[in-house]
C-alpha cells in the first residue's frame, strides 16, 4: 500500500531527522520532496499544495527552528499534517437510535459495493454483533443479485432479494419492511452503479433515499483510480449527499493519491478500507495509523533494516576475523564510524525507536562534535600510521595535529583510546568480558 509514496516520504524524512539544526532552506528542500512525493503519488495538486504550506509554515514558525531536535519535529509535523489530510481521528459508522439502522451503498460500478456491503455486514456481526440484513438493489445484472446472496450469505447476513424484475426502489422499500419485522439491527442496501455518473443512476439513488430514509450514505469508492475517484466523489457529494467513504482495493498498486486527496476534496472522511477480495480484508480506516505507517514511525523493523543495510553481515564477519586476529587499524575505525554517521546522528537513530521520547533523549548528549574531530584526526594520518599507529610520534603527531586543526593532545588521546580499544577487543575476542568504564579513564 502505497509503498512508492512511503518510500520518499521516509527517505525525505529520514534526511531532515539527521539535521541537528535546521535552516529555512533545509525545510525548504524537504517540502519540495514533498511535494513531489505527493504529486507523484496522483495526491490533486490542489490538496498538495494546501499541504506543503501548512506543514511548511508549521516548520517555520516557532515549532521547530531553535528547538533541541528540529529534525524529530518536521517529522511529527509531517505526520500529524498527514493524517489531518486523512481526516484526523477516525470515525465508525453510527447507529440509529430506532434500529433497524439503514445504510445506502453508492458508487460506479465495480467500485466494489458489493463486495463492501458484505464486508460491511461481516465487520458490523463481528465487531459490534449486529444482527445484519442485505438488500440487493441492483436489478440490472442478473449475476448482481446471485453475487450478493453468495457474498452476504458467506459474511453470515440476511439476503432480501427479489430478482432483477422489480423497481430497485420497491425492492429497498420492501427490504426495510422485512428487516423491521425480523428485528434487524442494520440493512445495508446495495444498489446498482454506472461505469460513469449519470442523472438516471443519480435519481435511482435519491429515489432509494426517499423511500429508505438511510442513516448513514457510504460512497465506495476504487483506490485504484486515483485522481478519478476523487472527481467521482466530488460529483457524488454535489449530487446525493453521502457521509462516508469506503475506499477500496487498497490493496493494489494504488499510489495513494485517491486515500490522501478524498477528504480535502470532499469533505467527506474515509470510514472503511478493503485490502483484498476476501470478506476479512476490510477495516475501519485510521488516519493516525496510516500516517504512520505511509512514515514508518517508531518502527523498529525500519531502524532494525537501517541498521542492517549499513552493517552488511559480510562485513561484519571480516570485522570480527580482524578483531580476533588483533588486525584492527584505525582504517577499520574509521570505516566503523563511517557507517554508524552515515545512519544519522545517533539521537535520531535511538528516536526512531518506540518507547524513546525526545523528553527522554534531552539527557543522552551524543558530542557528534566529538566524532568530527575524531574523523579529522584519522583523516589527516598517512595510510602508514593507520595501520601502525605505534609510529605516530613527535613530528608525525604535529603534523597531524595541524592538519586535522586539532591539538597534540587530542591526537594523543585517540591513539591512547585505540590502543585502550584494541586491548578491550582482544580480551573480548578471548572471551574475557572487559571492563569499558576502567578503559575509557584510564585513556583520559
Ligand atoms: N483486490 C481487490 N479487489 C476487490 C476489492 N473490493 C472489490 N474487489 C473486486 O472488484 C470487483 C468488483 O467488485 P464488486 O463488489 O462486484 O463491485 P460493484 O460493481 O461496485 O458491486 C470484484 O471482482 C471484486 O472481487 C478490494 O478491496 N481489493
Ligand atoms: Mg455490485
Amino acid at each position: 500500500m502505497f509503498d512508492a509514496l512511503s518510500e520518499k516520504l521516509q527517505a525525505t524524512l529520514a534526511d531532515v531527522r539527521g539535521h541537528g539544526t535546521l535552516t529555512e532552506d533545509d525545510v525548504k528542500k524537504a517540502m519540495r520532496e514533498i511535494r513531489l512525493a505527493l504529486l507523484e503519488a496522483d495526491v490533486n495538486f490542489r490538496v498538495v499544495k494546501e499541504f506543503t504550506t501548512t506543514v511548511r509554515e508549521r516548520c517555520s514558525g516557532a515549532e521547530v527552528l531553535g528547538q533541541l531536535n528540529p529534525g524529530q519535529q518536521v517529522v511529527k509535523i509531517v505526520n500529524e499534517e498527514l493524517a489531518a489530510l486523512m481526516g484526523g481521528a477516525s470515525a465508525g459508522v453510527s447507529f440509529s437510535p430506532r434500529p433497524p439502522t439503514v445504510v445506502l451503498m453508492a458508487g460506479l460500478q465495480g467500485s466494489g459495493k458489493t463486495t463492501a456491503t458484505a464486508k460491511l455486514a461481516r465487520h458490523l456481526r463481528e465487531e459490534h454483533g449486529s444482527s445484519v440484513a442485505v438488500a440487493a438493489c441492483d436489478v440490472y445484472r442478473p449475476a448482481a443479485v446471485e453475487q450478493l446472496v453468495k457474498v452476504g450469505g458467506q459474511a453470515g447476513a440476511t439476503v432480501y432479494e427479489r430478482g432483477t424484475e422489480e423497481n430497485p426502489v420497491d425492492i429497498a422499500r420492501w427490504a426495510l419492511d422485512q428487516a423491521k419485522m425480523d428485528g434487524k439491527d442494520v440493512l445495508i442496501v446495495d444498489t446498482s452503479g454506472r461505469l460513469h455518473i449519470d442523472t438516471e443512476l443519480m435519481q435511482e439513488l435519491k429515489d432509494i433515499r426517499t423511500a429508505v430514509r438511510p442513516h448513514t450514505i457510504l460512497l465506495v469508492v476504487d483506490a485504484m483510480t486515483g485522481q478519478d475517484a476523487v472527481n467521482v466523489a466530488e460529483q457524488f457529494a454535489e449530487a446525493v449527499n453521502f457521509d462516508g467513504v469506503v475506499m477500496t482495493k487498497l490493496d493494489g498498486d494504488a499510489r495513494g493519491g485517491a486515500a490522501l486527496s478524498v477528504k480535502a476534496v470532499t469533505g467527506k472522511p474515509i470510514l472503511f478500507a478493503s485490502t483484498g477480495e476476501k470478506l476479512e480484508q476490510f477495516e475501519r480506516f485510521h488516519p493516525d495509523r496510516m500516517a504512520q505507517r505511509i512514515l514508518g514511525m517508531g518502527d523498529v523493523l525500519s531502524f532494525i533494516e537501517k541498521a542492517e543495510r549499513q552493517f552488511d553481515e559480510d562485513e561484519a564477519k571480516a570485522l570480527e576475523r580482524k578483531l580476533r586476529r588483533d588486525e584492527f587499524t584505525l582504517e577499520d575505525f574509521l570505516d566503523q564510524l563511517r557507517q554508524i554517521r552515515r545512519m544519522g546522528p545517533l539521537t535520531s537513530l535511538l528516536g526512531m525507536m518506540p518507547g524513546f521520547s525526545g523528553q527522554q533523549l534531552k539527557g543522552l548528549k551524543v558530542d557528534e562534535r566529538e566524532l568530527d574531530r575524531i574523523q579529522a584526526i584519522i583523516l589527516s594520518m598517512t595510510p602508514e600510521e593507520r595501520r601502525r599507529p605505534e609510529l605516530i610520534k613527535g613530528s608525525r603527531r604535529l603534523r597531524i595535529a595541524k592538519g586535522s586543526g586539532t591539538n597534540v593532545q587530542a591526537v594523543n588521546q585517540l591513539v591512547k583510546q585505540f590502543g585502550q580499544m584494541r586491548k578491550m577487543m582482544k580480551q573480548l575476542g578471548r572471551g574475557k568480558m572487559p571492563d569499558l568504564g576502567a578503559i575509557m579513564r584510564q585513556a583520559r
